[in-house]
């Protein structure tokens, strides 16, 4: 009889995006990152995606310190699988977000998949009160930022990485950036099973309409076939609605406080595990099972 297909839930605990005073609950320390990815992890989730903030600020930081504190403590206490970012913040060179993934040589990097406007001002209409002054300047530059990922820098972070086993989350926030991917594969710079995050809903890349979710299942389907794995994150309150979609439709999962801070209409989410709780129970309510994290090593192929 042919096994259950296991759903691979991911959890971005902390993000770029979301600033301190948006939400109490948003991981800064190193310690507030390493409970929340632990917790996730105990609550279901195979992977957890991290990124660092400065712990008197808030700030985004790519400081491999940092990361290095609490991706040893993580380690320490469960079995997830660890995957960094190199995306950091749309502020960042490209140099200065590859340094986590280049010298702690996670099992999994994110690598975004093509350049974009990334249009956090939005979010300046509905906070006021910032409990730092970095954060409106942070989201009001967003006006007139590209989030930069150019060939040469997709490139240049494989290149750096190649010879240390990490594999990727390639995240693709439009079908140009699936194509993107299809070049690289096509040049045998990057290698199935390919682990396709699409993303929705970010100011810049495609949409949240379940027609969006479809078409970029299409377009992977016809460009990777049975050569990918693939994942959505929706960002805000799209987060569930895309997570119940996708999974219905043979996809994987995202959540966690980088991609959305709410539990449900106008209710804060308590923490990152209650997210993973939240999508662990609409998946078994799709009567879908959980991939471990060592199951999730098996699908994506990683160094373990
Ligand atoms: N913040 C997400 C929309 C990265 O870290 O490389 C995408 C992301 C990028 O997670
Ligand atoms: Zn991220």
């Amino acid at each position: 009889m042919a096994q259950p297909r296991k759903v691979i839930i991911t959890c971005a605990v902390t993000g770029a995006i979301h600033t301190p005073t948006m939400s109490p609950q948003l991981p800064v320390t190193a310690q507030e990152i390493e409970d929340a990815a632990v917790g996730a992890i105990e609550a279901g989730c195979a992977i957890v995606h991290l990124h660092a903030r400065d712990p008197i600020t808030g700030r985004p930081s790519q400081s491999v310190n940092l990361f290095r504190d609490f991706v040893g403590k993580i380690k320490g206490r469960c079995n997830g699988v660890i995957n960094l970012t190199t995306g950091g913040s749309p502020a960042m060179t490209v140099e200065e977000r590859l340094q986590p993934a280049l010298q702690l040589r996670p099992e999994v990097a994110s690598l975004n998949m093509g350049s974009m406007n990334f249009g956090l001002f939005p979010m300046l209409g509905k906070y006021k009160d910032f409990r730092h002054d970095w954060e409106p300047a942070y989201l009001e530059a967003t006006r007139d930022m590209v989030f930069r990922n150019t060939f040469r820098d997709i490139e240049y972070i494989l290149s750096s990485c190649a010879d240390n086993g990490t594999r990727f989350e390639f995240e693709c926030y439009d079908t140009a950036h699936l194509y993107n991917l299809a070049h690289f594969l096509d040049r045998g710079l990057v290698r199935a099973p390919l682990f396709v995050q699409t993303v929705f809903g970010i100011l810049g890349g495609i949409g949240t309409h379940p027609d969006d979710v479809a078409h970029m299942k299409r377009t992977a389907d016809r460009l990777f076939g049975d050569n990918y794995v693939w994942s959505v994150l929706g960002a805000g309150r799209f987060q569930m609605p895309i997570a119940a979609n996708a999974a219905a439709a043979g996809g994987n999962v995202r959540v966690g406080l980088e991609d959305s801070l709410w539990d449900g209409p106008g209710r804060l989410a308590e923490s990152n595990a209650a997210q993973v709780r939240r999508v662990r129970s609409i998946l078994e309510d799709l009567s879908l099972s959980i991939a471990t994290p060592d199951e999730a090593r098996r699908i994506l192929s990683l160094k373990g």
